[in-house]
């Protein structure tokens, strides 16, 4: 039976995290769960460590000593799933953004149609976005094209993360070059992906904005992915990728 680990970076969420956690567990398929939370202040950590006590093979917890952003503590977690005998390690939110019921469609695109990357997109039947502000959508959108304009990658959604990827695609990327850390850390690692060579596959989802919790979102996160899709198309021609 093949091992799937969710990988769930948090900061601060813990009007979330207990209620997300109980949900992946009453999925159908059996996923173990990484938290991987940058010590937040209001005690995310303490309340899944408490949690731990009533899923004690199947809820990890990883605290990491101060907040260094979404890329660094997925870098985190697929550094220790992957010591760890993982199949299939995913990315997704703590916020409910993500539909837990979509980690079974993500799964089975990789194990049954055998897809390497599978990503769960907002951009591919129209734009399946609730609750975001008209701005917020129309930047997300714009960057996408943007994204895809420069990198040529056939994606639509190429800021998403709400992912599924298979051990291989983990272990072939040279994780330690991994720079970026905001949205530009996802662009980065489905343009590595795809110049690997691996088969990635979009499924459609509904995107819903948080309900719970603050926003991380910010300008500086914005910039370095604006710049960065430069840089990293730059050195992907100059075969330093
Ligand atoms: N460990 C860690 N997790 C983070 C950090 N920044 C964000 N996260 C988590 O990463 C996930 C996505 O972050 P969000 O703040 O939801 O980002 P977003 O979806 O772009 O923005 P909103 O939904 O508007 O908040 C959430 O589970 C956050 O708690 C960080 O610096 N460290
Ligand atoms: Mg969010």
């Amino acid at each position: 039976m093949p091992q799937k680990l969710v990988i769930i970076p948090t900061y601060n969420e813990i009007e979330n995290i207990e209620k997300i956690v109980k949900n992946i567990f009453s999925q159908p398929v059996d996923f173990e769960i990484l938290v991987v939370d940058d010590s937040s202040p209001d005690g995310t950590w303490s309340l899944v460590h408490k949690l731990q006590e009533e899923y004690p093979e199947k809820l990890h917890l990883e605290i990491r000593t101060s907040k260094s952003g979404l890329g660094k503590a997925y870098l985190h977690g697929f550094q220790w799933a992957l010591k760890r005998k993982y199949d299939y390690i995913f990315e997704m939110d703590a916020d409910f953004s993500h539909n837990p019921n979509d980690l079974i469609r993500l799964y089975n695109s990789c194990l049954k149609e055998n897809y390497d990357v599978t990503i769960g997109s907002r951009y591919i039947t129209g734009v399946n976005v609730i609750n975001w502000p008209m701005k917020r959508v129309l930047l997300s959108w714009m960057a996408s094209k943007y994204v895809k304009a420069i990198t040529r990658m056939p994606i639509e959604d190429t800021t998403a993360g709400f992912i599924c990827y298979k051990r291989k695609v983990l272990e072939t990327i040279d994780l330690d070059k991994i720079k970026f850390v905001g949205y530009a850390f996802q662009i980065e690692m489905k343009f590595k992906a795809f110049q690997k060579g691996f088969k990635l596959k979009e499924i459609p989802v509904i995107f819903t904005d948080r309900t719970k919790g603050k926003s991380k979102m910010s300008s500086g996160i914005i910039k370095e992915a604006v710049f960065g899709v430069i840089t990293l198309k730059l050195k992907s021609l100059f075969g330093k990728i």
